[in-house]
């Protein structure tokens, strides 16, 4: 097991649209069991593999407070959107900003589980909005893309100011 390097906005990698998974084989569960310790650690809700820097079509999530309820969706579509719901969401990519963000209420969602399985579920409430916002990830789309060009510049900003003082402090700490 490892703890995976997250990504963070504006790091233009984030932005690559990801590929296929081709094969749900021991090494793709090795990085899913990856993914899983690297979002809960965080912790986070949901982790898409972009944001770890892995171009493929996949997704972790577990919503439940007792982070007993992993959901693992390999090459998610999405078959059926139903309602609206309004969530302030939160990125990892994206450290210490919430903003409201429209998403569907529901979604039926067809994906290859850990085996490889063909499945469709039904997913709604908090599950239905991480699903959406990670199968975002996997377009190169972030939630800040969803607000004003001045909110997101003002996140940018201050996110690439945070991260200059880290890399001075390093140098001088190191
Ligand atoms: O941890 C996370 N919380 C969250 C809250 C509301 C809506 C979406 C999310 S996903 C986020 C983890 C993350 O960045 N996944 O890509
Ligand atoms: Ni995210």
């Amino acid at each position: 097991m490892a703890i995976l390097k997250i990504l963070e906005f504006p790091d233009p990698r984030l932005r690559t649209r990801a590929s296929p998974v081709e094969n749900v084989d021991d090494e793709l569960r090795q990085l899913i069991d990856d993914m899983f310790e690297t979002m809960y650690q965080a912790p986070g809700i949901g982790l898409a593999a972009t944001q770890i820097d892995v171009h493929k079509r996949l997704l972790v999530a577990d919503v439940s407070s007792e982070r007993n309820d992993p959901h693992v969706l390999i090459n998610p579509t999405i078959l059926q959107k139903d309602g609206v719901a309004v969530t302030e969401e939160g990125c990892l990519s994206v450290p210490g900003f919430y903003e409201e963000v429209e998403r569907a209420e529901h979604i039926r969602v067809r994906y290859l589980d850990r085996d490889g399985e063909t499945c469709e579920s039904d997913f709604e409430g908090l599950l239905a909005v991480c699903v959406q916002h990670e199968m975002d990830h996997l377009e190169g789309k972030l939630f800040v893309d969803y607000l004003s060009e001045t909110k997101r510049q003002r996140i940018r900003k201050r996110l690439e100011k945070e991260r200059k003082e880290r890399r001075l402090q390093t140098a001088v700490a190191g």
